[in-house]
């Protein structure tokens, strides 16, 4: 009964919104194209602080300006912040949004609510799983080819090791893992993957479950992992994003490595900016830079194609993989060619 109500007064606000975007439309032909007629997109994402989701908004609003609609930017660090954002989303006039949920699992409750409103929905990064923990095939997504690029860390580790000519005797891999969310575990396996088969001993590869995605949560399993094997000389770190390998330094330094015993390789690439520009050189070697730009742009601008021509995302996944790896020498040169 409640539901039919707040569905009338719906259409009867509708109604009127709907005449008055009749008049609105006579003096936006005289004035030019007004704000209330402009489509409107919500972007959610999960961890505002990480520069590659402002990167991500950045770039949405590119994509907004050159076609001529709204972005709307919601932080979305829980479930409970999700679900209402999309209320706010909805009463807002938007039509849809993209999102990089707070917690995979959230998947069909976020798409239930989206239906309700009858918006579209695009994943970005982080892929929606169901209630029985299998990927939601159907709902579009954007993400970096998860595996390649992990793999790539592995590779350049490897080889920065042999540049230094370490020996593996005395070295060990770090690996921080964040298995729950599927883009994390298909990194690090990527880059477990490569370290084996270019010949790095699997039995000293050590893996150490984050509990929180950040840099407190990374160091906190880094610490945990250095106490266990203080016979470690060297160490090369592994983690799926720049702040999961931060952490995993800044533990290091705690127990008084440095540049000269330490390789790092991050993932992201925004993130290790400041890092990168420290004066004094870290173990936080490089990071590889997918595209966070294009993950911004191209999921606003397949949404605002989706809602204003009625053609949804072909094909339904898709997979990012261009990489580059940022070092102290060529990060400034490389964030500069992609605007950021
Ligand atoms: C996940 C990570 C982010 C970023 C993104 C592409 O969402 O948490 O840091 O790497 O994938």
């Amino acid at each position: 009964m409640k539901k039919r109500t707040f569905l009338k007064s719906i259409l009867a606000s509708s109604l009127l919104l709907g005449s008055l975007s009749i008049s609105m439309n006579a003096s936006a032909a005289l004035f030019g194209k007004s704000d209330n007629e402009k489509v409107k997109i919500g972007f959610l994402v999960k961890q505002p602080e990480e520069p590659w989701f402002q990167t991500e908004w950045t770039f949405a609003d590119k994509a907004g300006a050159d076609y001529g609609f709204e972005v709307i930017k919601i932080a979305v660090p829980d479930g409970e912040k999700t679900l209402n954002a999309i209320d706010t989303i909805a009463a807002s006039g938007a039509k849809g949004f993209v999102i990089c949920t707070p917690d995979p699992k959230l998947g069909s409750a976020i798409i239930a609510k989206a239906k309700g409103y009858d918006l579209k929905v695009i994943t970005v990064d982080d892929q929606f799983l169901n209630a029985k923990g299998e990927p939601m095939e159907d709902v579009p997504l954007v993400m970096m080819a998860a595996t390649d690029i992990g793999r790539r860390q592995g590779e350049e580790l490897y080889k920065e090791m042999q540049k230094r000519k370490w020996d593996i005797a005395e070295t060990a891999v770090m690996a921080i893992t964040a298995d729950e969310l599927d883009t994390a575990r298909r990194r690090v396996h990527g880059s477990i993957e490569s370290l084996t088969k270019l010949g790095f001993p699997a039995e000293k590869i050590y893996r150490v479950p984050t509990k929180t995605n950040d840099i407190p949560g990374a160091l906190d399993a880094a610490n945990s992992l250095l106490v266990q094997h203080p016979e470690v000389k060297k160490w090369l770190i592994v983690g799926m994003n720049d702040n999961t390998v931060l952490g995993g330094v800044r533990a290091t330094e705690g127990q008084g490595f440095n540049a000269d015993n330490v390789i790092a390789i991050g993932i992201n690439g925004t993130d290790a900016k400041n890092e990168l520009a420290k004066e004094k050189p870290t173990g936080f070697y490089g990071s590889l830079l997918p595209s966070p730009d294009v993950h911004g742009y191209h999921t606003a601008e397949l949404l605002y194609k989706w809602i204003t021509k009625g053609e949804a995302p072909n094909p339904t996944h898709l997979e990012v993989s261009d990489v580059v790896l940022l070092t102290r020498e060529n990060y400034k040169k490389e964030l500069e060619k992609k605007g950021l």
